[in-house]
């Protein structure tokens, strides 16, 4: 049997609304619902709601979460990790403890037949990745970030936290999708005019969309987990935004 292909996105486990622990184990039925048709598995960012792991410690929690993410990679399922904005500081615990293959940047990957362009959907424009904000340069800056670590995990994780909720809270409660004048959309499009990417699947926005682009192309986003649980399957063939209902 052909194995499928899945894409999912902005699951932010921990983040304190909705309902936590049902949302952490609705993703994790949802893995456990693919894990024999699923060959590739993608997760595109803000899996978590906010991550930082020093040398000897890693956040509390995710503990049925990360089991199933090492059950299916144990299985021989391939799980890739795109970093999203909210947990960009994921190291190599879970590379090394979950056996997941982690990505900091967008990738073009061949998959049967297809080109896909994947990326978690934050700092991308025109040019393909922006010029980074200063509050991300602060974010990405290595000096601070080992300052950051020198922090007791007390005040570091309890700072993240409120941080993370605080910035979902203010600016990033989904918004509605303004169609052509978003910017994933004139990036997307201006790349399928000139490249052989058959399908552009971010997440970020947080809400389920799906708009034909030039050449044939596609552009996919994922919604979130928080209030919905659109993920994208792709067959070999086709790819489709599907709904789980577990
Ligand atoms: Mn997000």
């Amino acid at each position: 049997m052909q194995k499928h292909t899945y894409f999912l996105s902005d699951m932010h486990l921990g983040l304190p609304l909705y309902n936590p622990a049902e949302r952490e184990k609705k993703v994790v039925r949802f893995l456990d619902s693919v894990k024999n048709t699923a060959g590739d598995i993608y997760l595109l960012g803000d899996v978590f709601d906010f991550w930082w792991e020093y040398k000897y410690v890693v956040p509390k929690g995710y503990v049925r979460f990360l089991g199933k993410l090492a059950e299916l990679t144990d299985s021989g399922v391939n799980i890739h990790f795109f970093v999203g904005n909210h947990d960009l500081w994921i190291k190599n615990y879970l590379a090394y403890e979950c056996s997941v293959k982690i990505y900091h940047k967008p990738e073009e990957i061949t998959i049967g037949n297809k080109i896909f362009f994947l990326a978690h959907g934050d700092r991308l424009g025109n040019g393909i990745e922006v010029k980074p904000t200063m509050l991300q340069r602060v974010f990405a800056n290595r000096f601070l970030q080992w300052l950051y670590s020198t922090i007791h995990p007390r005040w570091g994780l309890a700072f993240g936290y409120t941080w993370s909720k605080h910035s979902r809270l203010s600016k990033e409660v989904s918004t509605p999708w303004r169609g052509k004048d978003e910017l994933l959309f004139r990036l997307a499009t201006k790349m399928a005019e000139r490249s052989k990417v058959d399908y552009f699947i971010f997440g970020h926005r947080h809400t389920p969309v799906q708009m034909d682009l030039p050449n044939r192309a596609k552009l996919l986003i994922l919604s979130d987990w928080i209030t919905g649980c659109t993920y994208a399957e792709f067959d070999g063939n086709n790819i489709e935004l599907k709904e789980f209902k577990g």
